[in-house]
């Protein structure tokens, strides 16, 4: 019944003399509205650089605290071609699903995609990322020792 009297009433709304312009801007700012909820990505911007410093590949800074919402920028300084994947066993519980929902051009589970230019980018919103320790590595210089720890704080 709650249904069709508010169809109705939004009809006859609609339909009223001189209310159609009145009606259209109610219904065009209610469509705003629905276009999504971006608080939560609004949160700081952290910067760390790649790079390839007196032989050693390094994530600089190779430990960052961070909050819940923020976005962490990885750099592409030197030493390219670089990239992001955290370590499956090295995440808290119910990590991993929101990483590989929150990072873009993934090429694997949990690992991002390369980036080879200079200065090139790589960006992750923590949005609704459980809190802790993420440690992760660059694939191609896993071995090398390019490795770093991200903390969520709430
Ligand atoms: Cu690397």
């Amino acid at each position: 019944m709650r249904h069709w009297f508010a169809a109705t009433a939004l009809f006859a709304l609609a339909c009223g003399a001189g209310e159609s312009a009145q009606s259209k801007m109610a219904v065009a700012s209610l469509g705003g509205m629905g276009g999504g909820d971006d608080a939560s990505t609004h949160g700081a911007v952290h910067t760390v650089d790649m790079v390839l410093e007196d032989g050693k590949y390094l994530f600089k800074p190779a430990q960052l605290v961070i909050k819940v919402g923020d976005t962490v920028r990885w750099v592409n300084v030197s030493g390219g071609p670089h990239n992001v994947q955290f370590h499956g066993d090295q995440i808290p519980t119910g990590a991993a699903e929101v990483l590989n929902t929150s990072m873009p051009n993934r090429m694997g589970n949990l690992s991002g995609k390369l980036i080879i230019q200079p200065n090139e980018t790589y960006e992750i919103v923590f949005a609704n990322a459980p809190t802790g320790n993420y440690g992760y590595t660059c694939t191609p210089h896993e071995l090398l020792g390019m490795n770093a720890t991200l903390t969520i704080e709430p």
